[in-house]
């Protein structure tokens, strides 16, 4: 070896710390032990999948894992495989937790696991931002934003009703609404629910069945907007879930007919197994593109991001392996201008919304939050501070993500079991609900 580098060599080995410090989880400061980790279930009106992480110096962290319809499966995957692993390692250590959870199960990805993933992640950013006394966005490289524009859901039994419904989200001072509407000759379309103000698909113990006509869809729904835009001009935005039930070519169909509406987006045009499929939509129509609410990591959403094959990605918290790895996601999405539009239907719960507002409030690449009011029940149970004004969403400025579960209150509401509908077109067929 060359003098030079032999003393380079030796000035790096004086330098290390003399005790096990120096392997790759050490860290300069005192740890933070997780000493304890535990699972609640509570069905508040609707399932939750609550973790809570709890350290020996009284600072602990809340996440949530709730998978609609599977949440079972969630809670045994956290109580079988990755608590055990948690409990005695320094909490602040989030990113080499993710790396362990993930590469370290070597089954990787899907739903269950990167759910379970994501409640330890966000609840270890909880711990880390309250240990700090700042909230995760200041953590996260501080406000890029004064608020986060939310859209709401309007849906209606027919064409009136969804008119009337989008006008009362446009008073409530929405500047964004979904709008989803009963189809004629379709006995239940999705996106329909009981009251204008919720909507809860997952009604049942066993799968409710429901019947679908593409055709009749694809006459119905530009004759909506028509309406909309007619009835409200082109100040606000709106927005429609396909909710993976066309065609490529179909939604191409689509697309290219809601185009003289100017809709902010056009979610789930299409299933996304198969990213190459939106290509063709896309060199059919200028409609934007969304789609990434049932994507679980940056393998589902690399192609289509890096082909510019879409607008916005859904994917958000809870999705993907909490807030460690939608970060990077929406990195890469960056570069390609794809922005972010978290999802946020009822079944993720105020954790998530907590978690998602201050992803939103640093994302420089942000474009939409999804805002399904929770019931005032699940609000008891998760007391939280984030606030909505003109439109928009606000974080607290409160350490960590500013959720809380009231375990008293949680403990009153069993498990329910339900699950989600499924859908079959009119001769039969299994389809996508
Ligand atoms: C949305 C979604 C939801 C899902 C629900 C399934 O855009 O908000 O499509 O309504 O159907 O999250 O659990
Ligand atoms: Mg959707």
């Amino acid at each position: 070896m060359a003098p030079r580098i032999n003393e380079f060599v030796n000035s790096m080995q004086t330098a290390q710390p003399q005790s096990g410090a120096a392997a790759s989880t050490s860290s300069r400061l005192p740890p933070l032990k997780i000493r304890s980790a535990r699972v609640i279930v509570t069905s508040p009106g609707r399932n939750f999948v609550t973790l809570k992480i709890e350290t020996d110096q009284g600072v602990y962290g809340i996440g949530d894992a709730t998978l609609n319809g599977r949440e079972k499966a969630v809670v045994a995957y956290l109580e079988d495989h990755v608590i055990p692993l948690l409990i005695g390692r320094d909490a602040r250590h989030i990113e080499d937790t993710w790396q362990l959870l993930y590469r370290g199960a070597y089954w990787r990805r899907g739903p269950v696991t990167m759910r379970a993933i994501a409640a330890v992640d966000i609840a270890l950013w909880d711990i880390k931002a309250k240990a700090l006394g700042v909230p995760i966005y200041d953590l996260l490289g501080g406000p890029s934003r004064d608020g986060v524009m939310v859209y709401g859901h309007a849906n209606g039994a027919d064409l009136e009703q969804t008119v009337e419904a989008v006008g009362r989200y446009i008073d409530a001072g929405y500047k964004a609404v979904r709008a989803q509407s009963g189809v004629p000759g379709v006995a239940m379309a999705y996106g329909v629910g009981r009251g204008d103000m919720y909507y809860e698909p997952a009604d049942a113990q066993l799968p409710t069945e429901t019947v679908w006509s593409t055709s009749k869809y694809l006459n119905f729904v530009p004759k909506l907007f028509d309406r909309l835009r007619d009835n409200y001009g082109f100040d606000v935005h709106l927005l429609h879930d396909g909710h993976h039930r066309m065609t490529p070519l179909e939604a191409a169909r689509l697309g290219k007919s809601l185009e003289p509406y100017g809709l902010f987006w056009l979610e789930d045009a299409t299933p996304a197994e198969n990213q190459e499929s939106f290509r063709l939509i896309r060199q059919h129509t200028t409609t934007p593109l969304a789609v990434g609410e049932v994507f679980n990591s940056i393998w589902d959403a690399k192609d289509l991001i890096q082909h510019q094959l879409i607008d916005y990605i859904r994917t958000t918290v809870v999705g993907a392996g909490g807030i460690t790895h939608l970060r990077r996601i929406a990195d890469f999405a960056a570069v390609w201008q794809v922005r972010t539009g978290c999802h946020g239907a009822t079944d993720l719960s105020p954790v998530t919304m907590g978690a998602a507002l201050h992803f939103d409030t640093w994302a420089p690449n942000f474009g939409i939050q999804e805002y399904m009011r929770h019931s005032p029940e699940t609000d008891a149970v998760f007391p939280h501070a984030y606030w909505f004004q003109d439109g928009m969403l606000h974080p607290t400025d409160a350490p960590g993500h500013g959720v809380d579960i009231d375990e008293t209150l949680a403990a009153k509401y069993p498990y329910d079991p339900r699950q989600l509908p499924i859908a079959r077109l009119e001769d039969g067929t299994m389809w996508n609900w």
